[in-house]
């Protein structure tokens, strides 16, 4: 899970694995859970956003196989600036067999830009390196996790 500090990695990482919104500090480093959903065991790592951490992203690349890339939708102000750091962490070449779900959290706050505007501002419609979906989240209610969960064990549980 990565995206620019603030945009609720942590708070859904917590809903997940807890079914609760835990209160959150600022991640400095990582935190690392496993889901247990239907038959499937996830391995969840939630990596710092800020800026000064995101040179360390490329260091939890390895073995991923599914980019989970968090967006506060109503952060619109630093879309450009997600969108940049998204497709930095795409090039990267451990990353190029991924598929990638944008989870567009923060659905519930005032000035929120909905999924089909991220699509857009993102570029993704000519994003033609990875598969990619996108789900309309609040991370603090949990809603829309589930349908994380399903697309993910849908495609991995065999
Ligand atoms: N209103 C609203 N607030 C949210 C939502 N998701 C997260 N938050 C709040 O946003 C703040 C930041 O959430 P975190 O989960 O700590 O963000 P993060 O992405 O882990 O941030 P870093 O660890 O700095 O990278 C917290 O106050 C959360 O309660 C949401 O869907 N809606
Ligand atoms: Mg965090």
């Amino acid at each position: 899970m990565l995206g620019l500090d603030n945009s609720g990695k942590t708070t859904a990482l917590y809903k997940l694995k807890l079914g609760s919104a835990e209160d959150t500090v600022p991640t400095v480093g990582f935190n690392v859970e496993t889901i247990k959903y239907r038959n499937i065991l996830i391995n969840a790592w939630d990596v710092g956003g800020q800026e000064r951490l995101r040179a360390l992203w490329r260091h939890y690349f390895s073995g991923t196989d599914v980019l989970v890339f968090v967006v506060d939708s109503a952060d619109t102000t630093r879309i450009d600036k997600a969108k940049a750091e998204l497709y930095k962490v795409l090039a990267d070449r451990e990353l190029k067999d991924c598929d990638m779900v944008i989870l567009a959290n923060k659905q519930d706050l005032e000035g929120a830009i909905d999924p089909q505007e991220i699509i857009d501002r993102f570029d993704l419609k000519s994003l033609e390196t990875h598969q990619w979906k996108i789900i309309p989240t609040v991370a603090t209610e949990g809603t829309g996790l589930p349908e994380l969960l399903d697309w993910i064990s849908s495609k991995y549980d065999h």
